[in-house]
C-alpha cells in the first residue's frame, strides 16, 4: 500500500479523548538482572517465510524495552552466550564512561561465556537505545539492540507511550535468513549495509489499534545500520517534542516529513486526527513515495474534543550553550569512498593509496588517518568549550555519532540548533558542532552507517 505526499497532507484535524493505561511498560531496573545476548529464531519476514535466526538481548528483536525514571540507574549483567565477544552501548546517555559499552576503547569486549556487570546511572529523561559495540556492523545487524527509556518526573498528557523502532534487515529472499557477508566491499565503500527488508519494532506489518483524538508519544529510533528514514504522519497530526532524547525549546509541528539517520531518535506527540474505520499511518517516504511503516487502525469513536497544542517538554539540566568566543576550533576533515577524491592516507601508521586501502578493505579517513589513532582527535579540558567542523568531502551521507555528550549545531547564521548525539551529514557539505567538554573519559566520535565505521569512520576525544 502507498500514499502520495499529497494524501499525506489532505488529512485534516478535530477533537479529544480518553485514556488506555500503557499496559506494557516493563518494570523498572533492578539490580542482578540479566541481559543475556544470544542465538534466537523468531518470525520477520512475513508469514509464508521461514523463521529467521538473529542474536538478541535475551533472545529478542527489539532486545527488552528499559525504562527508568530520570535519575534512576540501570543495573544488568550482561551474559554473553554469543559465538562472539560483544559489548553494549547506551547511545545518547550522558553516562559515566566506563560503562559506554567500547569494546576496545572503554572497556574489553566481553569474551563468549563471560559477563560484564552494568551500573550507571541516566541523568537526562528521553528516548535512548542500547546496542552491541564490538563488531556493530555485524552485531547490530543481526538484531543485538534495545530501547532505554528515561521518564520525566512528569511525562506529557497522553493516551499512550509508544516505543517504535525502525530497522531494515538484508535478508536472502527464499530463505529469510540474514546475509551473512558484513564486509562487503560494495556495502563499506558506498552507502553502508541497506537492508531489503524494512520492519517496525521486528514485527511485519507492524500495527497499533487507536481511537480518534487520542494523542500517542511515539519514541522512534532509528537501529538501521546505514539507512536513513525519511518520515510523515497521515491521520495523525503532531510535534516533534524531542531530538536524540533531549526536549526542543519549542514543539516543532509536524507537518512536513523529517529525516532520522542511523542512531538518531525523534519524540512525537501525535493526536489521531482520522475517522474512525479508517486506518492512520506512520509513513516512510522513499523517492517522494510514500509506504506504511506502522499502522494505526482507528476502532473506537473519541469520547472528546482533542488536547490542546502541547507545552514543551521539560529541559535537562546542566545544557547550557558553551560560549562560541571561548571555544577551541577542531576540524575533521572526512575522505574516502567510491566516487571520492581521496588518494592515499595512513593506515596503521603508514601511508597508503587508495588502492592498497582498497585491497585491506578499508575506504574512509578522518583527518587523512583511517581507522583508530592512539592519540585523540582532540585532547580537551573538562568543561572545554569546542567548535568542531565536519567536512564531508565524500559522495556519501554520514551520521557522525559523539559519545557521552550532546552538541549543537552552528547554522549559518550563527545560531544554535537543538541538541543532538547524532549528526547526518551529506556529501559535500561542512557543518560545525559546538559542545561543553563536560563528562570525562575518552569518547568514541564516529559513523553510524556501521560499514563506514567498519572500515576507516571512527575516531575520539579525551577529555580529562
Ligand atoms: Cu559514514
Amino acid at each position: 500500500m502507498t500514499y502520495s505526499r499529497r494524501d499525506i497532507l489532505k488529512i485534516g484535524a478535530a477533537a479529544g479523548l480518553a485514556s488506555a493505561a500503557p499496559s506494557h511498560l516493563l518494570a523498572q531496573s533492578s539490580s542482578g538482572v540479566a541481559l543475556t545476548a544470544r542465538e534466537a529464531s523468531l518470525q520477520l519476514a512475513p508469514p509464508d517465510y521461514p523463521q529467521t535466526s538473529i542474536w538478541g538481548f535475551d533472545g529478542s528483536m527489539p532486545g527488552p524495552m528499559i525504562r527508568v525514571r530520570q535519575g534512576g540507574r540501570v543495573t544488568r549483567r550482561l551474559v554473553n552466550e554469543l559465538p562472539q565477544a560483544t559489548s553494549v552501548h547506551w547511545h545518547g546517555v550522558r553516562i559515566v564512561n566506563a560503562m559506554d559499552g567500547v569494546a576496545g576503547l572503554t572497556q574489553e569486549a566481553v569474551a563468549p561465556a563471560a559477563s560484564f556487570d552494568i551500573d550507571f546511572v541516566a541523568p537526562d529523561a528521553g528516548t535512548y537505545w542500547y546496542h552491541a559495540h564490538n563488531r556493530s556492523v555485524e552485531q547490530v545487524a543481526r538484531g543485538l539492540y534495545g530501547a532505554l527509556v528515561v521518564e520525566e518526573p512528569e511525562g506529557p498528557d497522553v493516551d499512550r507511550d509508544e516505543v517504535l523502532i525502525l530497522d531494515d534487515w538484508l535478508l536472502n529472499p527464499e530463505t529469510a535468513q540474514i546475509d551473512p557477508d558484513f564486509t562487503s566491499r560494495h556495502d563499506r565503500s558506498h552507502a553502508g549495509r541497506v537492508g531489503n527488508f524494512i520492519a517496525t519494532n521486528g514485527q511485519y506489518g507492524h500495527s497499533l489499534d487507536v481511537r480518534r483524538h487520542e494523542r500517542l508519544r511515539l519514541r522512534l529510533v532509528n537501529a538501521a545500520n546505514a539507512r536513513i528514514f525519511e518520515l510523515a504522519l497521515a491521520g495523525l497530526e503532531g510535534w516533534v517534542m524531542a531530538l536524540d532524547g533531549m526536549p526542543l525549546d519549542a514543539p516543532q509541528p509536524m507537518s512536513e516529513t523529517i529525516l532520522l539517520g542511523p542512531g538518531q531518535r525523534a519524540d512525537l506527540l501525535v493526536d489521531v486526527v482520522a475517522e474512525q474505520g479508517e486506518t492512520a499511518y506512520l509513513v516512510r517516504v522513499d523517492n517522494g513515495e510514500g509506504f506504511v511503516q506502522s499502522a494505526f487502525p482507528v476502532i473506537a469513536a473519541s469520547s472528546g474534543a482533542r488536547r490542546d497544542a502541547p507545552e514543551a517538554l521539560p529541559p535537562n539540566a546542566n545544557m547550557a550553550p558553551p560560549d562560541l568566543s571561548q571555544a577551541r576550533r577542531v576540524r575533521l576533515h572526512m575522505g574516502g569512498g567510491a566516487m571520492g577524491r581521496l588518494q592515499s592516507a595512513q593506515l596503521n601508521g603508514e601511508r597508503r593509496t587508495f588502492r592498497q586501502l582498497v585491497d585491506a578493505n578499508q575506504f574512509w579517513a578522518f583527518n587523512d588517518v583511517v581507522g583508530m589513532t592512539d592519540d585523540p582527535l582532540a585532547d580537551l579540558a573538562l568543561d572545554e568549550p569546542v567548535r568542531l567542523e565536519i567536512v564531508n568531502d565524500t559522495s556519501f551521507p554520514h551520521a557522525m555519532h559523539l559519545h557521552g555528550m550532546h552538541f549543537r549545531e552552528i547554522a549559518a547564521d550563527g545560531t544554535l540548533g537543538p541538541l543532538r548525539d547524532t549528526v547526518l551529514t551529506f556529501g559535500g557539505e561542512t557543518r560545525e558542532i559546538v559542545f561543553s567538554a563536560h563528562n570525562p573519559g575518552d569518547w568514541l566520535f564516529h559513523c553510524h552507517m556501521l560499514s563506514h565505521a567498519a572500515s576507516g569512520m571512527m575516531t575520539w576525544v579525551r577529555v580529562t
